[in-house]
């Protein structure tokens, strides 16, 4: 069986769409997704967005799953490309005149508006400040996350935590271009501070509007623009009157116009969603050719990707969410006596270099420098 999709991208945060109009379920598993969203194995994306019928007199309703098979509340670029792929669905062109839709989320009611010019405007909503809701356990007297302090990479950064229905951690930088975000990200979006996770804005404020944004994303690692995002920043901002209530913000991918209303408190975002192909997903979920050996579809239940989030040692000990995960190490190391795990360890280490000898022979990398005793490394010896 083959599965129809579109492709789209806002700012070159790029989404696969699926028709789903004709089912409230959507039409591929998490699990599924990730393997979409692949970019050597799969179709390549930021994640899966299906339009399904609404709900609660919505017009449609949207869910997407990230690339790493999590299911956020909401997503702004998304809900662009989302609303630019139902009016191509419909037949509609904005061209002729405006067209609005209700689109029914994880995070409530969103209004996006396909305007004459080509770009999309979206009623967001209001923004949840209260850190409980948000949720992050960084809170002030009043119950807001704003100018906290919290430790990362050993180091004081002041944040501010807003939610636009799925939650995000802002801090004001000198310089967006200096953040390692690949190593400094993950710390943000695994750290105990944030239990449900957090995607990251690094914000530049180069005038009071106009805002330089590098963002890591929950689940989606760094991408070229997050609308979600882009609009918590500028509520961040004017939280610490740093700008105006109306700002432009400069994403990798391109700008976005953002407006917290002062009248309605909604933020309204603008920009852009552009279509890009359709074709056919091709792959069976049983097979394995497109199985990719090291992806962020390893994330675990709780949305964990230990493969890329810990590789520099994990960052979250105790902490770490996967209890499963947890009992188990807990119980080998009650269980297991030190002699058998240093023959285990021995056994790692002589099978690493045999392939190490392996690859050395065949020229495809240096012979390694250590070398293992004749007979094997004797446990008791270490
Ligand atoms: O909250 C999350 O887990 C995000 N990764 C969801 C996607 C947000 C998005 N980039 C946006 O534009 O808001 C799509």
């Amino acid at each position: 069986m083959s599965t129809a999709f579109t492709k789209y991208h806002g700012l070159g945060n790029d989404f696969v769409l699926i028709d789903n109009r004709d089912s409230s379920e959507p039409k591929i598993s998490p699990e599924e997704a990730a393997k979409w969203c692949d970019r050597n194995f799969g179709i390549g994306g930021d994640g899966v967005i299906f339009a399904l019928p609404g709900q609660e007199g919505t017009d449609y309703t949207m869910r997407i799953y990230n690339s790493d098979g999590s299911e956020p509340e909401m997503c702004g670029n998304g809900i662009r490309c989302m609303a630019r792929f139902i009016a191509d669905l419909e037949g509609v062109d904005p061209a002729a005149g405006e067209k609005q839709y209700r689109i029914h989320t994880l995070a409530g009611l969103i209004v996006p508006t396909l305007q004459a010019d080509g770009t999309i405007r979206v009623d967001m909503g209001e923004p949840v400040l209260q850190a409980s809701e948000i949720p992050t356990t960084l809170a002030g007297g009043d119950g807001k996350s704003v100018d906290q302090a919290i430790e990362v990479e050993g180091k004081t950064w002041q944040v501010t935590n807003v939610s636009m229905g799925n939650p995000h951690c802002i801090t004001f930088v000198d310089d967006a271009d200096a953040i390692d975000l690949a190593t400094t990200g993950p710390k943000f979006e695994h750290h105990p501070a944030f239990p449900q996770r957090t995607n990251t804005e690094f914000i530049q404020v180069v005038s009071r509007d106009y805002l330089k944004m590098k963002v890591w994303e929950r689940g989606a690692g760094a991408t070229l623009a997050c609308g979600t995002g882009a609009c918590a920043s500028l509520v961040a901002a004017v939280l610490n009157d740093r700008s105006d209530r109306k700002a432009t913000l400069e994403l990798p991918g391109g700008n976005l116009t953002i407006e917290w209303n002062e009248a309605d408190n909604h933020i309204y975002m603008t920009g852009p969603a552009q279509r890009v192909f359709s074709g056919h997903w091709e792959i069976s979920s049983t097979s394995n050719a497109a199985t990719p050996v090291n992806t962020t579809a390893a994330a675990d239940a709780n949305g964990v990707d230990c493969a890329t989030a810990c590789v520099n040692g994990c960052i979250l000990g105790d902490e770490c969410p996967n209890k499963d995960e947890q009992a188990k190490a807990n119980q080998f190391i009650n269980d297991t006596p030190l002699e058998k795990m240093l023959e285990m360890a021995a056994a790692a280490v002589e099978r690493k270099r045999q392939e190490r000898e392996a690859q050395a022979r065949s020229g495809e990398r240096e012979a390694p420098k250590w070398v293992i005793p004749e007979g094997g490394i004797d446990p008791s010896k270490l």
